[in-house]
């Protein structure tokens, strides 16, 4: 059977690439398993895109906030009918097993429901003026054609944080997938045009960042960005939006730390450690890639560690009893095991895992040994640098303050994770990580979508996805005043007398 050919998707039809070359989708567990073909577009794709989503804009506007809200409730009811499929599809196409397939298809539903319930808020303030009859309030106003780039970590979740509420808002969008997940992308607006969305309001086009990312950046009708991936091409993206003064919401990398002191429920805390270590196989902005651990319980703890991190059933993630599934593609593999190389030259020690496994039921895949590092040092580049795979790193610490220390000592504050019983450092560790995310007792990943997600330093550029945070990027402030004294009164001079 050949594969399935996906068109871009623009002004609610589906429309080839005027580039004429398609790229292929790739399950990362089986490479003879051809998901489907996607049009490998350039500059005019996105530009009729764009000109599709600025009509669109016209008349989506100004439908009223509550029945747009709707169109979300009722997609938010069809992605829960088609929640299975849409996992297989996604386990298919980026590699992370069902279960956390399902969990992504699932934050896209609550997103849908969350920001359908915004379509009754959107709340601005109404506040006295300090004139007699006159009136001020605040709105909060669509900001037109918002262009998307997706990351394929979390290939629904992701885009539903950023077209929903844009939709709710009154905005229209353009998304770019990711290469290695575009389905993901073509189910999720599939349910939004099923539940009534109108044509134009989302469109999809596919490609490179260079073909299609960096001109959806720089097109003129497209007057904000949001982009999800790594600091060095958000770098890019965030001086290429600020030239042309465009809003733009950069979401990047992680070194996530969590602290385990000598208090903490060791078992808890290798349950956390485990799942925050390896889930997604490593593959989240929000993996914890640094244990920091006290010295006196360091020795108990990584070899429990190592033994869990051995005992993980590695395959393909359509087979329920697998742990943990591939990398999504070969250059994730070669940067799991280059930054193996580089902690071994630096002096740290592997204890388990640091290679590619390639033999028998894994010999058609991207797949990697979970990985133990230990030995590392705070100024190692294991420890500073983002891997984006199932490897890492432990830390001992001395006392809470040091913990604390090596926690913050990164470019990078996405997400942290705190394990102790003493609920006066627990309030200290709130209070001191640099972290845009702080879990006690549980591990750095996890994010709900009702609060802000987001981080410090260059994780990001002080936006947050989720929750109201959404809200505030993509509406932005009228502030009215209506005079009903039938004269002209002077703010700040006149007394209202
Ligand atoms: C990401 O890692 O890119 O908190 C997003 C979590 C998920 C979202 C992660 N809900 O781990």
């Amino acid at each position: 059977m050949s594969p399935i050919a996906y068109l871009n998707l623009i002004g609610g039809k589906p429309v080839a690439s005027r580039t004429g070359k398609t790229f292929q989708n790739i399950n990362p567990a089986r490479h003879d398993d051809v998901i489907g073909t996607f049009q490998a577009s350039g500059p005019e794709d996105v530009d009729l895109a764009v000109r599709a989503a600025a009509e669109a804009f016209k008349t989506w506007r100004l439908t009223p906030a509550p029945k747009r809200a709707e169109v979300l409730y009722r997609a938010g009811r069809i992605l829960m009918d088609r929640k299975e499929q849409y996992a297989r599809d996604m386990t298919r196409e980026m590699g992370k097993v069902l279960a956390e397939t399902r969990g992504d298809v699932q934050e896209a539903i609550d997103t849908a429901f969350y920001m359908a319930g915004e379509g009754r808020r959107l709340f601005g303030q109404t506040t006295p003026s300090e004139l007699q009859n006159k009136f001020a309030m605040s709105v909060r106003m669509p900001v037109g054609v918002c262009g998307m780039i997706a990351p394929w970590n979390f290939p629904m979740a992701i885009p539903s944080w950023k077209l929903l509420p844009a939709i709710v808002c009154g905005n229209t969008c353009v998304i770019k997938p990711a290469q290695d997940t575009p389905l993901s992308t073509f189910n999720l607006v599939q349910a939004l045009m099923d539940a009534g969305l109108p044509p134009g309001v989302a469109n999809i086009v596919t490609g490179s960042g260079s073909q299609v990312g960096a001109p959806l950046v720089e097109h003129p009708l497209v007057r904000a960005i949001s982009f999800t991936g790594s600091s060095e091409v958000g770098r890019i993206v965030g001086q290429t939006a600020a030239g042309n003064f465009k809003p733009c919401s950069l979401e990047m990398g992680g070194k996530n730390a969590m602290i385990v002191m000598e208090d903490a429920n060791l078992d808890l805390a290798l349950d956390g450690a485990l799942w925050g270590s390896f889930g997604t196989t490593g593959q989240r902005c929000t993996a914890t890639s640094r244990i920091v651990v006290h010295r006196g319980i360091a020795q108990e703890f990584t070899s429990k560690l190592v033994a869990r991190a051995q005992a993980l059933k590695v395959g393909d993630g359509l087979d329920e009893s697998v742990q943990m599934g591939p990398q999504v593609n070969r250059s994730q593999i070669e940067t799991s095991a280059s930054y193996c190389d580089i902690a071994q030259k630096e002096g740290a020690q592997i204890l388990t895992g640091g290679h590619p496994l390639t033999q028998g039921a894994h010999a058609k895949g991207h797949f990697f040994a979970p990985t133990v590092v230990a030995a590392v040092k705070p100024h190692m580049r294991i420890a500073q640098e983002e891997v984006f795979g199932p490897v890492v790193s432990i830390l001992e610490c001395a006392s809470f303050d040091d913990a604390i220390d090596i926690a913050n000592n990164i470019p990078y504050g996405l997400s942290t994770a705190f394990y102790s019983r003493d609920v006066y450092r627990a309030f200290r560790a709130m209070r001191d990580l640099e972290a845009g995310i702080t879990y006690i007792n549980a591990p750095t990943i996890g994010a709900e979508v009702h609060l802000p997600f987001g981080g410090v330093k260059q994780t990001g550029n002080g936006h947050r996805e989720g929750g109201t945070g959404a809200l505030d990027f993509y509406t932005t402030w009228k502030s009215v005043y209506v005079d009903y004294s039938d004269k002209l009164q002077r703010a700040q001079i006149d007394t209202g007398e």
